[in-house]
């Protein structure tokens, strides 16, 4: 799957997710994932009226593109929530998602290892970020994303409470 075709997919993905708020997960196919939601929110907070789209793409180099869009967040323009992708699926606790994801064998920093989506909310309550790593997630592994309250600490990977999490399905495996 090109990355152009991924691209394609990401705005309609992105469309799709504003109507179906809490809908569940779609799957692509070749080797690319995508979640909407919030599968589960946890507590009132400024995504308690939110929608969320997560798109993960493996490009054809071995490298993984991985993309959150959220629209409708309650917060002020330039607050910045931490978010990453986690090793388990959305549970009703937010701790039921695990630590981070680590990718074996990765080396660098702490961020370089994991994938963090940190998104800074702009004055019409959205935001998006990207991550871009060069290994592809390991499929054995249910995923999601976990929205935090406070911005990632670089050092210890640590963002505060867990507020919403976005389950991400795999391509079959
Ligand atoms: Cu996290």
């Amino acid at each position: 799957m090109g990355t152009s075709s991924a691209r394609r997919w990401l705005l309609g993905g992105s469309v799709a997710a504003m109507v179906a708020v809490g809908g569940g997960v779609a799957v692509a196919s070749g080797g690319s994932s995508r979640g909407a939601g919030p599968d589960y929110l946890y507590g009132a907070s400024a995504f308690t009226n939110a929608s969320a789209a997560v798109h993960v793409v493996n490009t054809g180099d071995g490298s993984t593109h991985v993309t959150l869009h959220i629209t409708g967040v309650d917060a002020g323009a330039g607050q910045t929530f931490g978010a990453h992708v986690h090793r388990n699926p959305c549970g009703p606790l937010g701790s039921d998602a695990g630590a981070h994801y680590q990718h074996a064998g990765a080396s660098g920093s702490l961020e370089d290892r994991e994938v963090w989506l940190d998104f800074t909310v702009n004055a019409a309550g959205n935001a998006h970020s990207e991550a871009v790593r060069p290994w592809l997630l390991d499929e054995s592994l249910p995923r999601s994303v976990i929205i935090h309250a406070l911005p990632t600490a670089p050092d210890t990977g640590v963002a505060g409470a867990r507020l919403a999490c976005i389950d991400l399905d795999g391509d079959g495996h």
